[in-house]
């Protein structure tokens, strides 16, 4: 994907639109703190991961154009469940979107942490209905260690095109265009080390607040579910 500049949405195309007004049926389902917990449900999964702080909930409150839909703090570590949401028309929904929670926060405690850990490594490596993955990048810290071991597991279904991939370099707002474009050939790098012939990997500039990227991101998730 390439990035796009900041553009309004009364400039967006008609599928970006189209893909905005679906992306803002989104209404909690249910939340869970095991995967056992979660609905066996045959809808696919976008599921939103990174690090604690990368702004996950904001990102997709901004989508759904709801102000408190997925809880945001500014206390990181906040979500501490996989939060649920059904996309699409009330009567037939079309896919879910899953705030899961975020990694890395070092004031959690250790086996609070590690338990995340396996939790999401389980989901991101057998949850079957998961289609694709919004990974979160803080555009100014870039990949850290846990986000490229998250790829790691995620790999041998990014290669067999179960799952496809599109990584947000979040907060794009407070990186100017020459840092900007800097984030975006570093993460492109590092999305190289994974793209294999199968793959669908895609990678973006985002700003939840300038709302740079947003019509591109509504529209590759909204392609994802009628793909499903
Ligand atoms: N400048 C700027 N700040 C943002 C943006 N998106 C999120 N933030 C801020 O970043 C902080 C964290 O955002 P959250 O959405 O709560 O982050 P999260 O990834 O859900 O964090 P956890 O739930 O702890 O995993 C909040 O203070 C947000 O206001 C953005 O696009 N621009
Ligand atoms: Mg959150």
């Amino acid at each position: 994907m390439t990035p796009t500049l900041q553009a309004p949405e009364n400039a967006l195309g008609e599928s970006a639109k189209a893909a905005l007004a679906w992306a803002h049926s989104a209404r909690f389902l249910t939340t869970a703190s095991r995967l056992d917990q979660l609905p066996a449900s045959e809808l696919p999964e976008i599921a939103f991961v990174g690090r604690s702080n990368a702004g996950k909930s904001t990102a997709i409150n901004r989508l759904a154009q709801q102000k408190r839909l997925a809880f945001a703090s500014r206390t990181p570590g906040r979500t501490q469940h996989i939060n649920l949401f059904e996309v699409g028309p009330k009567d037939a929904p079309d896919a879910l979107f899953a705030d899961l929670p975020g990694y890395g926060y070092a004031a959690v405690a250790r086996a609070a942490k590690l338990r995340w850990q396996e939790v999401m490594a389980d989901y991101l490596q057998w949850r079957r209905p998961l289609h694709g993955v919004v990974l979160m990048i803080d555009s100014r810290l870039g990949f850290t260690d846990l986000d490229r071991r998250l790829l790691e597991l995620m790999a041998p279904r990014l290669a067999n095109g179960e799952v496809r991939l599109l990584a947000l370099l979040t907060k794009a707002d407070k990186l100017n265009r020459r840092d900007a474009q800097t984030a975006l050939q570093a993460a492109q790098a590092v999305l190289a080390e994974f793209s294999t012939a199968g793959a669908d990997i895609g990678v973006t500039l985002f700003s939840a607040l300038s709302r740079q990227g947003l019509g591109d991101v509504a529209e590759v998730l909204h392609g994802w579910a009628l793909s499903a």
